[in-house]
């Protein structure tokens, strides 16, 4: 298949207003201390370091009616969905350097809103150990990281849901989950009453990496745009240390790789998100620098051993 692709935006977002530990704010950081951009330039991409979007300060307090920081979590969606949305109408592709992963909710808005204006469809793809799924309703903890895929498919509060357009961003429909190994009780329910689609640990193990890309890559055409949400803690912790929710039994460095070029190998990667990465908690920036490798390979880094 085609692997052009667009030329390529950059931005940070240093904040961990939406996360339980600090330290996902220099994530951006640490990314490019790792050469985001210029290892991702080597594959024949155009790529632009737009620098960091800007937002409130953390103010560490406790959830109010069971959102930790809802303003100033909505400060920050707004800046990353403007940035995103100017990004994808000048044809670049926006890849968003998180940052906690309650971020995804702008960059992940502003995506559907473009494919809503182009007749685009959308596929989203989550990396993740966790769904991301809770509600103010159910959520053990109050911080809204662990809600981005509610928020997006319209449960959640208007300042977070109706980012975009008044209504739901996606459908369950649109959205593959892989990695997870981490589902709240409460989160369960909801997960299976909204009918998303989840490839856990134990189906990789049981089925393996290349038959769930497979499935979760079906009906992909040149219609599509693919955005892949990674979050970092999709990765065994002995693999990647440095994020501050690790859950044991991740996905490994061979199959992390595998998923990375079959999604190269479609050529319809439109946007992406790398977040979580917390240098607090990492050793020598490890995480981060498995992370850029992974991207690389998304860029096609592979093609020497296959074209
Ligand atoms: B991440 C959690 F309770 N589910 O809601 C919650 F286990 O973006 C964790 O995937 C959420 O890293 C993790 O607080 C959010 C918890
Ligand atoms: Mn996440
Ligand atoms: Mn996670
Ligand atoms: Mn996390």
């Amino acid at each position: 298949m085609s692997r052009f692709t667009l030329p390529v935006s950059i931005f940070g977002v240093p904040t961990d207003i939406g996360a339980a530990h600090r330290g996902a704010s220099m994530g951006p950081e640490a990314l490019r201390v790792a050469k985001f951009a210029e290892k991702i330039a080597r594959h024949g991409v155009e790529v632009r370091d737009l620098g960091d979007v800007a937002g409130p300060r953390n103010p560490q307090t406790e959830p109010v009616e069971g959102y930790r920081h809802l303003d100033e979590v909505a400060a920050w969606n707004r800046a990353v969905f403007e940035t995103s949305a100017g990004e994808l109408a000048a044809g670049r592709m926006p890849i968003m350097l998180g940052g906690d992963h309650c971020l995804a909710i702008g960059s992940i808005a502003a995506v559907a809103a473009h494919c809503r204006a182009r007749g685009k469809r959308l596929r989203l793809l989550w990396m993740d150990a966790h769904a991301d799924f809770n509600t103010r309703e159910i959520t053990p903890s109050g911080n809204i990281h662990g809600m981005p895929v509610a928020c997006l498919c319209g449960l959640g509060p208007g300042v977070l849901v109706d980012l975009g357009a008044p209504g739901p961003a996606i459908r369950p429909d649109q959205i593959r989950q892989i990695g997870i190994r981490s589902v709240d009780r409460g989160e369960k329910r909801l997960v299976k009453a909204h009918g998303l689609d989840i490839y856990d640990m134990r189906y990789i193990d049981e089925i393996g990496m290349r038959r769930v890309m497979e499935e979760v890559l079906e009906g992909i055409d040149e219609n599509t745009h693919l955005h892949v949400s990674f979050d970092v803690d999709m990765l065994d912790p002995g693999i990647a240390p440095g994020t501050g929710t690790r859950v044991p039994g991740g996905v490994n460095y061979r199959e992390a790789q595998l998923m990375m070029e079959m999604i190269a190998d479609t050529g319809r990667l439109g946007s992406l998100d790398v977040v979580e990465v917390n240098p607090a908690l990492d050793k020598r920036n490890a995480t981060a620098r498995l992370a850029v490798e992974l991207v690389e390979s998304l860029f096609g880094k592979s093609t020497l051993m296959r074209d």
